[in-house]
């Protein structure tokens, strides 16, 4: 079941490229048209998990990972389903990015469950199973120029999910000047969103919500992000930057 979603996910992907190389309109695809910067083939639509949930442990263990995957970020999912429906978004005529932009001009559950769907779905695909991977190519170098190093830019954004209050999200961003910045979100807020004080476009995003951590890490918030840097897949990292 699951290599069978990934094959056709991968089938998506490659007709994608397949059409650009060849100067086909995208028009075909409409999930994709107009979304350049996006991940996922149907972003509206929560995707398989890219591994299984045992694939992070040690870092996050397995019954985490399905309680975080099957219920909270299905629910965001479904929520946003529903009011994608109730406040009339045509998902053929706008990215999931673009609503998140413009997302003051709808309901705090549109908010909520948009800005959730899309954080878990970049989430997952920041992680993969611990591999002692570093930044390289042009992300490294970015790293180097905003930061001066990789373990700046570590201290940096660790400390910005240790000190978010509450609920929330750590990120590393893009900003309006090409340069690479970090910062946290609250609750499911990203910085995409118009009403969102840290701006730009996620790099990588990191869930500081307890249910990302608590069984494993109880209240200790900093030794999960120590950890996590372990499972950061930076190919990913790498091409997501490179996207954008
Ligand atoms: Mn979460």
């Amino acid at each position: 079941m699951e290599n069978k979603q990934h094959s056709r996910r991968d089938f998506i992907a490659n007709t994608g490229k397949a059409a650009l190389a060849t100067g086909l309109s995208l028009t075909v695809l409409p999930s994709l048209a107009g979304t350049v910067s996006e991940f996922a083939p149907n972003p509206f639509v929560q995707q398989p998990l890219p591994y299984d949930y045992k694939a992070l442990e040690p870092v996050i263990d397995a019954m985490t990972m399905e309680i975080h995957y099957t219920k909270h970020a299905a629910t965001y999912a479904k929520n946003l389903a529903d009011a994608v429906v109730a406040e009339k978004v045509d998902t053929n005529a706008t990215s999931l990015e673009n609503l998140l932009r413009g997302v003051s001009k709808y309901s705090a559950k549109m908010r909520n469950n948009a800005g959730g769907h899309y954080n878990h779905e970049l989430f997952w695909q920041c992680m993969s199973a611990p591999t002692g991977q570093q930044p390289e190519g042009k992300l490294a170098a970015a790293i180097a120029q905003s930061f001066g190093s990789v373990e700046a830019l570590k201290t940096q954004f660790t400390d910005a999910g240790k000190n978010r209050f509450g609920s929330g999200w750590a990120w590393l961003v893009l900003n309006a000047d090409k340069k690479l910045v970090v910062g946290s979100t609250a609750n499911q807020d990203n910085p995409l969103m118009d009403v969102s004080e840290l701006k730009g476009s996620p790099v990588l995003g990191l869930d500081v919500w307890e249910h990302a951590y608590y069984l494993k890490y109880q209240n200790k918030r900093p030794d999960y992000i120590n950890a996590w840097w372990n499972v950061v897949n930076w190919r990913f990292v790498e091409k997501r930057f490179e996207s954008l």
